[in-house]
């Protein structure tokens, strides 16, 4: 079986924000990805409670999904091999104050105590969710 894979990749509000999206991308190809799909779009209730949908019944659920669509993000699909271990590697811990060094939270992303942890960067966490999400956000692409 070919360990090619594909992921999604959002680049959050809070990167677009701070003029992130070009240093995410960046890090992306630089590490040997390839980009197979590139939108900027403000995402409504509908695809943030399906692309969260884990998430649903969490105390930050609802902040999350207001944060989530308080500006536009760069929908990314990602694809190489491993791409879906190796783009959260890239990413770092979901808190972005302990984050390690080298990763882009850890280098770019700090604590803003808000409700909900703005962490620049989403990245799809198994094959299976790799290709639910990307079916989400780009239809013409699903598999
Ligand atoms: P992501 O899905 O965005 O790649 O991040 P992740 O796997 O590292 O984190 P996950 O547990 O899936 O949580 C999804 C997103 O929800 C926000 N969050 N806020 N306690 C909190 O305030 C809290 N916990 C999670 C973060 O934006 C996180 O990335
Ligand atoms: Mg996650």
């Amino acid at each position: 079986m070919s360990d090619i894979q594909r992921t999604l990749v959002l680049v959050k509000p809070d990167g677009i924000a701070r003029g992130l999206a070009g240093e995410v991308l960046r890090r992306v190809e630089a590490k040997g990805y390839t980009l197979a799909a590139v939108e900027l779009r403000t995402a409504d209730d509908a695809l943030l409670q399906a692309h969260y949908a884990e998430h649903e019944g969490k105390p930050f659920f609802g902040p999350l999904v207001e944060f989530m669509k308080s500006g536009p993000v760069l929908a990314v699909v990602a694809e190489g091999h491993r791409v879906i271990e190796g783009f959260r590697s890239l990413a770092g811990a979901t808190d972005p104050t302990t984050a390690a060094p080298g990763t882009i939270r850890g280098d770019l992303g700090r604590e803003w105590g808000l409700k909900v942890t703005q962490n620049l960067v989403h990245g799809s966490d198994s094959p299976e969710s790799a290709e639910r999400e990307i079916a989400l956000w780009f239809p013409a692409l699903a598999r």
